[in-house]
């Protein structure tokens, strides 16, 4: 392993590469990684960093973002398969049929989602920005995909406007249980449930905190509590554990792993910058039409 770590940071120099990984990645992957962070932080540094080469660990939807916002970098995705499920629940064809049926509302995608639909919206948002962004929307009338329960958890963040959801999930999220939290909260009764707003709403109502990534680690990390229930995928314990040594992470049985974020090793990692695998193309015009919403994202998240 110190060996594919050195030609890595070898190759990296050479190329004058950036190697992005998300939260989700596995631990070695974050360790060789410049920046690490959710999909928003990451689609920040791609469209600002000075390199021109840049290594993105993680799903496509996110390679494919950073490459709409700078078209005139390589962006490469080391394992050409890490899909995210939950994205290909909406598919082009049926959201343009569904967005037809509602011609006055704000049609939001949750980025992780297809670029074909990225251009159909007329806005995105991850997690951690919805919030902020939802707020500067004037219209009452929301649609919101693919992810019915981040769709449902912000509909309760504003009860007076009306939210449609697209019928989408994320699989690994959705197999957490309700009971199983019960369970370790009746062993630890002062433990705090950290949850994202991708879990069910059984969940979330266990919650002591509901959270994106980046939220989460910022609440373990700024509060003194001992004992966390951290109910996201599992890839994000690396970081809370090196943040705050002293603290103790609990996970909710051994389930909540997205095989797509864990496809990308630390070979493929070698691979992708020394043989430029697997370089991300979008078509041109419909990239312009995805940028929208993309760019409305950051503008209104300011
Ligand atoms: O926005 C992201 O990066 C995802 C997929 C989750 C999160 O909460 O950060
Ligand atoms: Fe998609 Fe869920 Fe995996 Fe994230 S954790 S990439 S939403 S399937």
């Amino acid at each position: 392993m110190e060996k594919l770590i050195k030609e890595i940071q070898r190759l990296k120099k050479e190329k004058n590469a950036i190697i992005l990984s998300h939260y989700y990645q596995r631990p070695e992957v974050q360790d060789i990684a410049d920046v690490i962070g959710d999909s928003y932080y990451l689609s920040q540094i791609a469209r600002d960093c000075e390199q021109q080469l840049i290594v993105f660990c993680g799903v496509k939807f996110m390679a494919e973002s950073a490459k709409i916002l700078s078209p005139e970098k390589t962006v490469l995705l080391p394992a050409l398969d890490a899909g995210c499920p939950m994205a290909d629940m909406a598919d082009e064809e049926g959201v343009s049929e569904w967005i037809k049926d509602y011609p006055d509302a704000t049609v939001i995608a949750y980025i992780n989602s297809s670029t074909e639909v990225k251009a159909l919206v007329d806005v995105c948002v991850t997690s951690s920005s919805a919030e902020k962004i939802i707020n500067s929307i004037e219209s009452d009338e929301i649609l919101f995909l693919p992810d019915k329960n981040l769709g449902s958890y912000l509909a309760e963040q504003f009860p007076s406007k009306r939210f449609i959801l697209w019928d989408g999930f994320c699989i690994t999220h959705h197999r957490v249980r309700p009971e199983s939290i019960v369970k370790i909260k009746k062993r630890i009764p002062e433990i705090k449930v950290l949850a994202h707003p991708e879990c069910d709403k059984e969940v979330r109502d266990l919650a002591d905190y509901i959270g994106s990534t980046s939220g989460i680690l910022t609440f373990a990390t700024d509060h003194d509590f001992k004992d966390y229930l951290v109910v996201t995928e599992e890839g994000i314990l690396h970081q809370m554990k090196k943040k705050n040594p002293d603290k103790n992470f609990y996970v909710p049985g051994a389930t909540m792993t997205c095989v797509n974020m864990k496809k990308t090793t630390l070979q493929d990692v070698y691979e992708s910058l020394a043989f430029n695998k697997y370089e991300i193309t979008v078509e041109e015009g419909l990239r312009v039409k995805a940028l929208r919403s993309l760019e409305k994202m950051h503008e209104l998240s300011k």
